[in-house]
């Protein structure tokens, strides 16, 4: 497992694996100004492979395989991690971002269609 610990990165792994989570839509948090995202990684796709925000939202990203172990870097900063296999538990990556356009991949070598695993982080003035 690596960590790239930044100081804008806090990363966990959830030792229980999370069953039946009820829904991948956004949740936001407005008192503490906090996205949860919960992404669903399976070969070969991000589900959502599009997350918009606001700018000054901070974003917890929470991933969770439903096939092999897979890696989640945010393109031009210093997160990058491995995540476990299904049912193996959730990682959880937290990124407050300046206003832009992040790209995030696959960085885990999965499959032949590895090189397509990737989405976006939109975040809106
Ligand atoms: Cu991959």
């Amino acid at each position: 497992m690596r960590y790239a610990l930044g100081s804008f990165l806090l990363v966990t792994i959830v030792a229980a694996a999370v069953v039946g989570i009820p829904a991948l839509l956004p949740v936001a948090d407005a008192a503490q100004g906090t996205q949860v995202v919960e992404i669903t990684a399976e070969r070969f796709a991000f589900t959502p492979s599009e997350i918009r925000v606001k700018a000054g939202t901070r974003i917890e990203l929470r991933l969770r395989s439903e096939d092999t172990a897979h890696g989640f870097h945010i393109v031009g900063t210093d997160i990058d991690i491995e995540f476990p296999k299904r049912g193996r538990g959730v990682a959880t990556v937290v990124f407050e971002p300046k206003p832009g356009r992040y790209t995030f991949e696959c960085s885990q070598l999965c499959g032949a269609g590895h090189s397509f695993m990737r989405g976006a982080i939109i975040v809106s003035e």
